[in-house]
């Protein structure tokens, strides 16, 4: 099935809207925040007199004025006030709320508030955390075989540290919350969040409410990346703390600056691995720490190391494994869910082992992965079975696509005829596991209603951010009904239609919300099945059986010979006048999900996507830039719903890894401020960035694991192939000296990452 983007003209023409952009209600009043100056710091006062006397100014509020717990923690093992009383955690945390008549108003009296500070010691990085024991939990831990004999039994081990670094979300559209009151005491928060649910209890909680009295609807997203998870839930508190207060439609939008400064990132990690092998490149056993920086509160910090863990075999069956993660308390903006959530850090590490691995023994980079990738019936480190073998497919369609081994010897060709341009082969796999880890939030909901004309009304539990869920889902319930999409209009997300969602996140969207779907329509589908034996009855003395009757192209036939029918909103309106429910809610829990953390085993994941890559770069010795010159992707899609829209995930993700692993840095200063506020500081891969020489190929052949209607999760997934520029420039560096074990390539490989690695080498080694 191929569906256009359904609101793809709204975007193009501009129409599209978005919260606070337009259409905005009478009487609207604006916030702006007062923020902490210091990363760690008690609160000696809060001095609001300067601020009462700026025109237009209307109220401020503070830890004081909240009516309920000041708790805005995700889950129960944490406390994270939604503004804190006594003492700041980060700088840049929200302090006091101003609310006033207009935007400018607001902000030159957040100006004139005057707070007086002592300013505390902060905790800024892994080191000082683990130095001090700033650990959220006990270590997590995966083991499997017997670390120990493993590295007794090898010829040969290897061991380092590999650090991975912050990552901007860069959402176009920033965080933001328009709250409005209603008659009753609650109030309707038009959130930018992914996670509605999270945002009306958590609001609900702040404001003393039970949670039937604040909904919460969103229309759409201009992004979010894990970025709106749980971190829109901050910023939606506070405006309808506003709201609550002044009774008054409020509106609290971030500028870039803010946002920037004020947000969580995606985890820095600091991993230190061991890695036993044998001379024919066998892997026996892989050892691997994970330190995270989790930031000043809990926030997704534990369920982020958890997936890290999970994939620290990556698409590899190593018999003998010991994983350990310890999530780190600092004081930074609470770091969050970010595409991949602990994934690519912790895959990183292990393709770096295992590039090691090869370079030590002189093997191709293909040849040791191939070696050791998962076989059908061998278990991960967890202890879950991999049931396919598509992980060896994906390899040996990724070798004949990029004819890999004539592509090898033309870059070792280029390298032996240029002096001052090296270049590299990357190849890394993709195995990436489908499900929550937190295995109850594996559930969806949607409400279908056909209206008597035919046309139909949809809601359900996912956020739509510009992934296309909408689309998706409509297809599935034009699908079953054998309706064009065109009659299906898929409604805001909104907790009075659809409650208890999960986050719209761990690429799960589609899959919970998709089944759901096909769980309602299915239900509809039996109903107007029935009336339409007592219509073809009744019209043209035909006799049928529910199963027989046939839904296709906007029609109802009577039977496989097609002989009798009518248009679908014939029957609906025929079904309605004969005491028929046209409403249906639809529900799906995914199966067979659990894990015991004690015993560090069990199936967190109802299947993986499997995939498998190549990047060639360019390097410049004389100055550390380089090019990307060439993608190979093959994608285990399975039998995608959609797959130019798939295709569209796949480059996004792509960009997004690539970004991450070169370009992307956030360095912080001593006083935990981060230095790169704005996107001229912050440099994020542009459509230039993508070479031209890019091929994607989507394997639909259909799996026995998979999702709905044989389709499987993309969010996700296809960032690790962006990762293989990093490896690809690793090789470039490393051609210059083959036979050195000391290349020290920094991640992100920025410009100057890579004249430093080059510079080091060259000291090393005069010949170059
Ligand atoms: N969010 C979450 C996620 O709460 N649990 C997960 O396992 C997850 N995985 C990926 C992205 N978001
Ligand atoms: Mo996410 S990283 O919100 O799937």
């Amino acid at each position: 099935m191929t569906e256009k983007h359904l609101s793809g003209k709204l975007h193009v023409c501009g129409a599209s809207r978005f919260i606070g952009e337009t259409h905005l209600p009478e009487h609207l009043l604006h916030i702006a925040l007062v923020y902490s100056e210091y990363a760690h710091a008690e609160i000696l006062s809060i001095d609001s007199g300067k601020a009462e006397v700026v025109e237009g100014f209307v109220c401020c509020l503070t830890s004081r004025d909240i009516p309920g717990e000041n708790n805005i923690a995700h889950g129960n093992n944490d406390l994270q006030p939604l503004l804190p009383d006594v003492k700041v955690e980060y700088y840049g945390q929200p302090i006091g709320v101003i609310v006033a008549e207009n935007k400018l108003s607001a902000e030159e009296a957040a100006r004139n508030i005057q707070v007086e500070y002592k300013e505390l010691e902060p905790v800024l990085t892994i080191e000082e955390a683990v130095l001090r024991g700033h650990f959220y939990i006990e270590p997590r831990k995966i083991e499997c075989g017997n670390v120990e004999k493993g590295f007794a039994d090898s010829d040969y081990s290897l061991s380092g540290e590999f650090e991975t670094g912050a990552q901007e979300h860069l959402y176009l559209e920033t965080q933001r919350c328009l709250a409005v009151p209603d008659d009753d005491g609650g109030v309707t928060l038009h959130s930018s969040t992914q996670s509605m649910s999270e945002v009306q209890t958590v609001a609900a909680r702040i404001l003393g409410l039970p949670t039937h009295k604040v909904s919460v609807d969103v229309k759409r997203l201009g992004g979010a990346f894990g970025g709106k998870e749980a971190q829109a839930t901050i910023w939606a508190s506070l405006a309808a703390l506003a709201a609550f207060h002044t009774q008054k439609p409020v509106l609290l939008c971030l500028n870039r600056m803010e946002d920037f400064i004020s947000t969580g990132k995606r985890h820095p990690f600091k991993n230190k691995y061991k890695i036993g092998f044998n001379a024919d490149g066998k892997i026996n056993v892989y050892q691997v720490e994970l330190y995270s920086n989790g930031g000043a509160y809990t926030d997704l910090s534990i369920a982020i190391l958890e997936r890290a863990l999970y994939h620290s075999d990556h698409a590899y069956y190593i018999p003998n494994a010991k994983f350990t993660g310890y999530p780190c308390r600092t004081n930074l903006p609470p770091n969050t869910a970010f595409r991949g959530f602990g994934a690519p850090q912790g895959i990183i590490t292990t393709e770096f082992a295992i590039q090691r691995v090869a370079d030590f023994l002189g093997l191709d980079a293909i040849e040791i992965r191939k070696k050791n990738c998962y076989i059908t019936g061998q278990t991960t480190p967890y202890g879950m079975e991999v049931l396919e073998p598509v992980g060896r497919e994906m390899f040996d369609e990724l070798e004949t696509l990029s004819d890999y081994h004539q592509l090898r010897h033309e870059v070792d060709t280029f390298n032996k005829t240029h002096k001052y341009n090296k270049q590299g082969i990357g190849v890394i796999p993709g195995k990436f596991g489908i499900s929550f880890t937190a295995g109850f939030l594996n559930q969806g909901s949607v409400l279908i209603w056909i209206y008597t004309d035919g046309s139909i009304s949809l809601s359900h539990g996912g956020i739509e951010m510009g992934q296309q869920v909408n689309t998706k889902i409509a297809q599935i319930a034009a699908n079953v009904l054998g309706v064009s999409i065109n009659r299906i209009r898929i409604e805001s997300a909104n907790t009075k239609r659809v409650g208890n969602t999960s986050p719209t996140a761990a690429s799960t969207g589609s899959d919970i919300n998709g089944y759901a779907t096909l769980d309602a329509a299915t239900r509809l589908k039996k109903r107007l099945s029935n009336q339409a034996v007592k219509y073809f009855l009744q019209h043209d003395s035909i006799v049928t059986f529910p199963d027989s009757v046939i839904f296709r192209d906007d029609k109802v036939y009577s039977d496989a010979t097609k002989d009798n029918s009518c248009s679908f909103g014939e029957l609906v309106s025929f079904a309605y006048f004969n005491f028929t429910d046209l409403g249906a809610h639809g529900y799906y829990f995914t199966p067979g999900i659990t894990f015991d953390h004690k015993k560090g085993k069990g199936k967190p994941f109802y299947y993986f996507v499997f995939g498998a890559s190549l990047s060639v770069m360019e390097i410049d010795l004389l100055t550390g830039e380089y090019n990307l010159k060439k993608v190979v992707i093959v994608h285990d899609a399975s039998s995608p719903l959609n797959q130019e829209v798939d295709s569209g995930q796949i480059y996004g993700a792509f960009a997004q890894g690539y970004g991450l692993c070169t370009m992307e840095e956030l360095p912080i200063d001593q006083k935990g401020r981060y230095l790169a506020v704005t996107p001229s500081t912050y440099k994020i891969p542009t459509i230039s960035d993508i070479p031209d020489d890019f091929t994607l190929k989507q394997v639909t052949d259909r799996r026995s694991q998979a999702s709905v209607m044989g389709s499987k999760a993309v969010g996700e997934p296809p960032l690790i192939y962006g990762l293989a520029p990093w490896l690809a420039i690793y090789d470039a560096v490393r051609s210059l000296n083959p036979e050195s074990n000391q290349i020290n390539l920094k991640f992100p490989a920025t410009p100057e990452a890579v004249l430093t690695a080059v510079n080091k080498l060259r000291r090393n080694n005069d010949s170059y």
